[in-house]
């Protein structure tokens, strides 16, 4: 029936079409076309389904499932706070399968208890409570004492497709006032999404804008944020998925897709942090990092010759700017073709690799993930891959080509677990003779000469994962992960070549879950003041979607950035995850030398910065990778309840972001404006990190205070609960401060992560509240901290008026520490009078520091723990 309207309703409207672009005078003709074409929308619409009214209520242990026929809904608590909602038009539900959870998550289960009255049926969980409308079957979730946390705003509706039959839905939920929406990772635009909507296909965006939408990665994740409190919606939906937060309707947002499981979990928190670590719990957090992996990393498309990159890694190490990796981009291989390398540019590669580690440089090579179609060439990659029938295929059984680098190519099917497997193999060589990591690029996938610019959409893909049942498919299903299966692909290969090492993987494209095969970035940017200021959100998006190492290209990758730009961009990069140099061809040179002595040398020093502070940097890292709270971060992850009516700081505070914790960077908002512009606080005490000394008055916020108003100059002052101080742009500072409370550690300057720093370790104490810090380490490139070889201390300290005591914990684990000693540097500290004691023995090495009002003292490294307490002395001592 549908279908004979569809194709009656197809060649109306084919030919409405044809009437109005032939300029069709309104006519006798005309009006019945027009009547026809009202009947077939209100036909079309008719074909959409919803699932209405409770037939049959199933109690499950840990849920409930109700059948609506023919349609079923399940929903089901992993956790006391955590739940599954998958729902089906046909009685059959979903398949019970992810690419983005982790399995032992995916069956985790608690039980519940059932609830019903006249209205509704659902249950409760120690945290939460469900209600499912009889009626309409619209979803309530509330918290324990009925505070409605998420509502359906009507039913879902499934909707076949014209063209293929797929059937597609939409859910709808309500959208309060003053709720925001952060996340769904790789996205432009503000960070808070209310107000926009947004496409989840993987996509080439080479110079995409600040509205460019989609990207090259989907994760279908957001965090709903209201009054200071969160929730999460993870819709873990491989297919073309779409999200709208209040465009089509004022007061709902809504996700849905084209086809596939209607699948998604809802996280709660109420601490937003709280969802991010559920997020991480569900679908998995990058392994630790190398730590050269932390360090500067100088690319460009392409240093084409061993030659050349001997020069930059020189020339890095002349000009003493400290410096981890250098990238090959594709003009290393022979006729770009993945796994080769061109002999005539690299004649003697394994050599090259070890003279560049050496000097102190890891090698990371791009390594695309189309093979070139070379029959009887002895190209290997082609030869197994066909072998193997490894290469996606037409629907008529032949396989499909593409044109990209190499020419006419090939791609694998990276969603059968033997695809993988010999992909990761076609490492061996490469990684065996020292290259450090590797580069998947391309893999949205990109294809240049198709009018969609990826593979067709019919061609098929095979499906052999545990979970699902193996079957075969197309690529309306598996375009989206087919960037985090080539990672997948990548890291396990790696990994299984060298099995105690840590893999470092760079890729473009991925899914949800994808940060548990390695980093990512942004892309190709430009050389733009603008895209400086968009990639402060977009890291911060990308972290809260899972990937805490993210990076951009500094200085842009289309076009050439001005000097004070690169210097602009390098000074904010030294505070991202990431950070990585990169431009394309035949553009300007981009190192930091470029522009002469006096930027080199601002450049110079935030790359110093960066690598004193490896110490902190790395510690946070350690964390994220088991707690899945990002590097980068927005202010309400970590001050939700800042402002008086308790909406997202953010909102008001520009660009500014936080590193771990306690370091607050604010660099301008619009980076190209010259005037003054208002640094916001999200708490009471900060200090100045690059003079030690307090910005803010140190007085807690006043709960009573009315909503805040951000000001732009007047320094510093409090506005209702925060605090702001102006700031006027200059191109040598970037404003960076640190909680008062926080224990900053900090390593002498190093010229690589390779090198053993040579002096104390230093340990940053900032008074103020909730005061405390850690430090982790270990060798950096194994994965032997896993077996207890690391090096782990915390630190925190209480404060009062005339004294400040640091409790330093016993040593956990069995790395060595590289310090034989401990300088502490007590800052807000205004007097030369003082007593210090370590372990009650008092010790005079002080020295006072009135200008930074700073105090240091030098105290031995200790495995068993000290205690430091420092008093001011009474003025008897005259
Ligand atoms: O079509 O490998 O985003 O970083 O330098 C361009 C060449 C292919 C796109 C990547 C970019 C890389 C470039 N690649």
């Amino acid at each position: 029936m549908f279908h004979v309207l569809r194709i009656f309703c197809g060649n109306y409207l084919r030919k409405a079409r044809v009437m109005y672009r032939t300029g069709y005078a309104i006519s006798r003709k005309a009006c019945a076309f027009i009547v026809m074409l009202l009947a077939c929308t209100v036909g079309i619409a008719a074909q959409a389904v919803t699932l209405h009214a409770v037939n049959q209520t199933h109690v499950l242990n840990s849920g409930i499932e109700i059948q609506s026929n023919p349609g079923v809904l399940q929903i089901v608590a992993l956790r006391d706070d955590l739940l599954r909602i998958t729902m089906s038009a046909t009685s059959k539900l979903p398949e019970d399968a992810s690419w983005a959870v982790l399995p032992a998550s995916r069956i985790a289960r608690v039980s519940v208890t059932p609830d019903q009255d006249a209205l509704s049926v659902g249950f409760h969980t120690a945290l939460l409570q469900v209600r499912i409308n009889r009626q309409t079957l619209g979803i309530t979730i509330s918290d324990a004492s009925g505070h409605v946390i998420s509502q359906d705003a009507r039913p879902v509706e499934y909707r076949a497709d014209d063209k293929n039959g797929d059937l597609g839905f939409r859910v709808w939920k309500v959208m309060p006032d003053d709720e925001h929406y952060f996340g769904l990772g790789d996205k432009t635009g503000p960070l808070d999404r209310r107000g926009g909507s947004y496409v989840m296909w993987n996509t080439d965006a080479y110079r995409f804008q600040e509205g460019t939408d989609p990207l090259y990665k989907s994760i279908p994740f957001f965090i709903g944020f209201r009054e200071g409190k969160s929730y999460g919606i993870f819709l873990d939906n491989t297919w073309r998925t779409t999200f709208d937060f209040g465009k089509e309707y004022r007061d709902n947002y809504s996700f849905g897709s084209e086809g596939g499981p209607l699948t998604y979990y809802f996280l709660y928190g109420p601490q937003p942090k709280a969802v991010e670590m559920s997020y991480a719990w569900l679908t998995g957090t990058t392994p630790l990092p190398p730590l050269w992996s932390f360090g500067f990393q100088q690319s460009r498309y392409s240093y084409e010759t061993e030659q050349r990159v001997r020069e930059v890694a020189d020339h890095l190490r002349a000009d003493r700017i400290p410096s981890d990796a250098i990238y090959l981009d594709i003009d290393y291989q022979q006729k770009n073709r993945p796994f080769t390398v061109d002999n005539t540019k690299f004649p003697y590669f394994s050599a090259f690799v070890q003279e560049m580690e050496k000097k102190q440089f890891h090698l990371v090579l791009v390594a695309d993930l189309h093979i070139a179609d070379a029959p009887n060439q002895g190209y290997a990659p082609f030869n197994t891959g066909i072998a193997g029938q490894h290469f996606v295929k037409n629907q008529d059984g032949t396989i499909y080509h593409g044109i990209v680098w190499p020419g006419l190519s090939d791609f694998p099917d990276f969603t059968q677990q033997k695809t993988r497997k010999w992909f990761g193999g076609l490492y061996q060589s490469l990684y065996m003779d020292g290259v450090s990591g590797f580069w998947d690029d391309m893999n949205e996938p990109s294809v240049f000469d198709t009018p969609i610019k990826t593979i067709a959409l019919d061609v098929q893909d095979h499906i052999d994962e545990p979970g699902f049942t193996q079957r075969v498919t197309t690529q309306r299903e598996v375009h989206n992960i087919v960037g985090i299966e080539n990672a997948r692909a990548t890291f396990d290969g790696m990994l299984a070549l060298k099995l105690n090492q840590r893999p470092f993987v760079l890729t473009r494209a991925s899914y949800a879950g994808g940060q548990r095969y390695g980093a990512t970035w942004t892309g190709d940017n430009s050389s733009s003041w603008s895209h400086l200021r968009m990639s402060t959100p977009m890291l911060e998006s990308l972290g809260l979607g899972g990937f805490y190492m993210a990076g951009d290209d500094i200085g842009g990758f289309a076009g050439s950035p001005s000097m004070d730009l690169l210097t602009a961009w390098l000074e904010v990069g030294a505070f991202n995850p990431m950070y990585r140099d990169h431009t394309e061809k035949y553009t300007n040179d981009q190192e930091p030398w470029v522009g002469g002595h006096i930027q080199e040398a601002i450049r110079r020093s935030y790359i110093n910065e960066r690598y004193r502070l490896l110490p902190y940097l790395y510690s946070v890292a350690e964390k994220a990778s088991r707690t899945g709270v990002p590097i980068m971060r927005p202010l309400f992850l970590e001050f939700p309840e800042a402002t008086a009516d308790k909406h997202p700081l953010d909102l008001d505070a520009g660009n500014e972001f936080l590193v771990g914790p306690d370091l607050l960077i604010a660099p301008t908002p619009y980076p190209d404006e010259l005037q003054p512009y208002a640094v916001t606080f999200p708490s009471s005490d900060w200090y100045d990190y690059w003079t030690g000394t307090r910005v803010t008055d140190g007085v807690p916020p006043k709960s009573t205070s009315l909503r805040s108003v951000p000001v732009s100059t007047g320094a510093p002052m409090g506005i209702g609960a925060l605090q702001t101080i102006s700031i006027h742009p200059n191109l040598q500072v970037l404003p960076v401060y640190v909680r008062g409370g926080a224990i900053l550690p900090l390593q002498p300057l190093i010229q690589s992560t390779a090198q053993k720093p040579n002096g104390p370790l230093e340990l940053r104490i900032y008074p103020g509240p909730d005061c405390k810090g850690t430090l982790y380490q270990d060798d950096g490139t194994t994965l032997n901290y896993q077996h207890g070889v690391y090096f782990r201390e915390d630190f925190t300290c209480s404060v009062s008026a005339s004294r400040v005591q640091l409790n330093i914990s016993s040593v956990s684990g069995s790395y060595p520490a590289w310090w034989k000693q401990i300088e502490v540097v007590l800052y807000g500290w205004n007097t030369a009078g003082y007593v210090a004691k370590l372990n009650g023995q008092i010790i005079s090495n002080g020295r006072y520091d009135a200008v930074h009002r700073s105090l240091h003292l030098l105290i031995p490294q200790n495995a068993a723990g000290e205690v430091l307490s420092i008093a001011k002395q009474l003025s008897s001592g005259r």
